[in-house]
């Protein structure tokens, strides 16, 4: 419960300034008339209260809820609340409109039409000025601005435009579409200009940072580099660098599961059940009332399964909690026709006497009940057609703590990129689905354990509270107005804790699922002045082949020497990947790795790159037409024109004219070889190649080892639990140091003795 006030001095600044739509607190009104604030439950709410206890003044900026006239700003929990005036015409318009009927079906695959109009588009624009205006002045010098969500979307830029001395982040809780769809929106590059006033935007799926990345690159034709984006200067404006990251959101995963200990919650939950007849399977789905969750195909599945006989209703009942919302917006209110009209027929035709086949709550419950409802749950259903995150399918997993129950969850949802476990399903195909129901149903107790064991260390390692602490120190280190300074951690020679390598090395093991990575020259094999003469050092090579053959191990050799040059001189088995020319050049993949997310987002692929890879793989295939015995080998983002087949000079001709037509593509990247000539379209790091090598083997930790400059690509990106060691001299951000060789070697038995004892 907040305690109501005003803040002792209104030009307070703060350090840390959230603005969203909507307040973290909701009024209520007492008997005597007196206005009470009570927070409000949510998640944005629990994962910034958590952040903002460790700021010494945070403050947040929203709508109070109520039309006209703003409350004064007050204090509550800790935190000074700035409510934001909003008119009755500016709701309509800008949140039920613009943001709730234009953005949201467009963000959301246009599910339902979006509507455009407008008037709506004008209400858009002078209420993000309001959030600004009100953000603006309340933070700090050089304080800390996070923006949220798709409702505000210009605030970024009309903030920078009155404080450019403030960091500014934004994240977005929404997907952000394909570029083919945003295109349709009218004022669509204004939107992009809006958000690229923050110093780092993030989504919730690395699918929506590409989409966005890839919007600005088409319709802005702003040079981007990987995942930065160079945002021009304008008027006295300097050219400024926008960062944009993917930080899937979570819960206060410890919370929830610290309550499913609570007596009367279980007793809560075990009522549930009686009061359900002792059925012996409970199937429960938890939505807000949106068209964007597939309540209805959800609703049909289960209809046909009772239909066909395949579940009996005298055994097993089905749970909807639709919470009511945006009723006044006319796609809510028909798909709450709709789905009462199909609850309706399908209660008619299958309900056992004196009891529901679906028991359809049409309310809000509060977070005690809810957790009990999961706890009464054999199977939940998460269907959505397109979602952020949904925090439901990690609510489920917090609340079982006994490893007991199956989630079915839809892939158009972005918690399937870290809930592996779960039985996922294409919400459109209502076969697969009601298959997917029935397996849930059937699972048996030990592979529920087995997959909830999995799903619980997901989401209890990747909490809320660490994806706000992640974002925030992600815009820590970005720089306002573009400055950038390398990271340092390790000057000079300056050696590392050898204590502290021990426990980072034996808490990077207990991780489950692991990338260990190496550069090759200077970490395997000392250098030597003739390249081809190098020798590796082989029990290195030897402890990382047996690594990689460990369960939930994968192994990466990065080097900037060519994918073929590697291979020959490391001859490792198919279980290691290689990846050549500083990550321009990957290897063939263990099957188990996600080969799509390395193909395109590591190597960063835009539909503007496939047609100039389009293009240069025609050009190339021209010259080996007219150049008998050569070939064009086509990879994810690069051409290769081979000519060790071909007779007499024709491989040399074959070469040259490759060369010569390489003089015409300043932008692409050509890398002569050893009878090869490779055309790459894209620049890359050995930063980014661990970063998407690190995806698609679903690593929650890795660790890099490297000697050289661009081996700081990837140092740069260490995250929490990610371990970076730099082997010789220089500055560095790896976070230890080890002499030479030899002493990497003695760190790559040891983590394989570590990681086979964990086995
Ligand atoms: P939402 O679309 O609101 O959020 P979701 O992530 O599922 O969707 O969160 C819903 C929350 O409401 C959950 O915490 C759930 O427990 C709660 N809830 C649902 N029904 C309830 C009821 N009847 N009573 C009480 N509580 C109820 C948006 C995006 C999501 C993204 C979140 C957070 O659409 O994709 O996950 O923001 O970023």
């Amino acid at each position: 419960m907040a305690a109501a006030g005003t803040p002792e001095d209104k030009d307070r600044r703060h350090e840390l300034v959230v603005v969203a739509n909507r307040l973290p607190v909701d009024s209520r009104t007492l008997p005597d008339g007196a206005t009470e604030w009570v927070t409000s439950p949510g998640g944005l709410v629990t994962a910034m209260e958590s952040v903002m206890r460790t700021v010494d003044s945070g403050a947040w900026v929203g709508w109070a809820g109520a039309p006209g006239e703003a409350p004064e700003p007050f204090e509550a929990d800790g935190m000074s609340l700035y409510p934001v005036r909003l008119e009755q015409e500016e709701i309509e318009r800008y949140y039920e409109g613009y943001s709730n009927a234009t953005l949201w079906p467009l963000y959301h695959d246009v599910i339902v039409d979006p509507a455009y109009h407008r008037g709506w588009w004008d209400s858009y624009l002078s209420a993000n000025r309001r959030f600004a205006d009100a953000a603006a002045p309340v933070a700090a010098p050089g304080g800390t601005i996070w923006v949220h969500d798709y409702q505000l979307q210009l605030v970024p830029t009309m903030i920078r435009e009155k404080r450019r001395d403030v960091r500014i982040g934004f994240f977005n809780h929404i997907p952000f579409p394909p570029v083919e769809l945003f295109s349709q929106l009218p004022k669509r590059n204004s939107i992009l200009r809006g958000l690229l006033g923050a110093d780092l935007l993030g989504f919730q799926r690395e699918s929506d940072s590409l989409n966005f990345v890839a919007a600005v690159r088409k319709l802005l034709g702003y040079h981007v580099d990987g995942m930065t984006i160079s945002v021009p200067g304008v008027g006295t404006a300097p050219r400024r660098e926008v960062q944009v990251r993917t930080f899937p959101i979570s819960i206060d995963s410890t919370a929830v599961s610290a309550l499913t200990e609570d007596p009367q919650i279980r007793e809560r939950a075990e009522r549930l059940r009686r009061d359900l007849g002792d059925v012996s399977k409970v199937v429960l789905g938890v939505d807000r009332l949106d068209y964007t969750k597939g309540i209805r195909h959800r609703l049909k599945a289960w209809g046909e399964l009772l239909d066909d006989g395949s579940i009996d209703p005298q055994d097993t009942v089905m749970i909807q909690v639709a919470t009511p919302s945006r009723e006044r917006v006319d796609a809510y209110r028909h798909l709450r026709d709709e789905v009462e009209l199909v609850v309706g027929r399908i209660n008619g035709e299958h309900a056992p006497l004196g009891r529901p086949a679906v028991d359809y709550q049409h309310r809000s419950f509060d977070r005690r009940d809810m957790i009990a409802l999961y706890m009464a749950a054999d199977v939940v259903l998460v269907t959505a057609l397109r979602d952020g995150m949904n925090l439901v399918a990690k609510e489920y997993v917090a609340s079982r703590r006994d490893l007991q129950g199956a989630l079915v969850l839809s892939e158009f949802a972005g918690a399937a990129d870290e809930l592996r476990a779960a039985l996922t399903v294409n919400p459109h195909d209502i076969d697969e689905m009601k298959a997917a129901i029935l397996k849930a149903l059937a699972m048996p107790p030990e592979e529920q354990e087995e997959a909830m064991r999995s799903l619980r260390h997901q989401v209890m390692e990747h909490d809320v509270q660490a994806w706000a602490h992640s974002f925030l120190e992600h815009l820590k280190s970005s720089s306002p107005e573009g400055e950038s300074s390398p990271v340092v951690r390790l000057s000079g020679d300056r050696p590392s804790d050898p204590v502290q390598l021990e426990q980072d090395l034996e808490a990077f093991s207990e991780v489950p699922r692991l990338l260990i990575a190496s550069d090759f020259d200077g970490v395997l094999a000392p250098i030597v002045a003739d390249r081809d003469a190098v020798v590796p050092e082989q029990e290195s090579l030897a402890a990382l082949r047996d690594l990689a053959d460990l369960t939930g191990v994968a192994v990466a050799l990065v080097s900037g020497r060519s994918l073929e040059d590697l291979d020959h001189h490391t001859k490792m088995p198919s279980s290691v990947v290689l990846v050549g020319s500083h990550g321009a050049e990957v290897g063939a993949l263990p099957p188990w790795m996600q080969a799509e997310v390395l193909d395109r987002s590591a190597l960063g692929m835009t539909p503007a790159k496939d047609e100039q890879l389009a293009t240069v793989t025609a050009a190339l295939r021209r010259i080996a037409r007219a150049h008998p015995g050569t070939e064009v080998e086509t990879k994810p983002t690069a051409a290769v024109l081979h000519t060790r087949n071909a007779k007499g000079r024709g491989g040399r001709n074959a070469t040259e004219a490759a060369l010569e037509y390489a003089e015409s593509l300043p932008e692409v990247t050509v890398t002569p070889g050893k009878e090869v000539v490779e055309f790459s379209v894209v620049h890359t790091s050995k930063g980014e190649a661990i970063e998407a090598l690190a995806r698609a083997s679903a690593a929650d930790a890795w660790l890099y080892l490297g000697d050289d400059v661009t081996d700081e690509s990837v140092f740069a990106r260490l995250g929490a639990r990610d371990v970076g060691i730099k082997v010789g001299a220089g500055d560095t951000a790896a976070t230890h140091r080890l002499e030479d060789t030899v002493a990497a070697r003695g760190l790559l038995q040891r983590l394989l003795q570590l990681r086979s004892e964990q086995a």
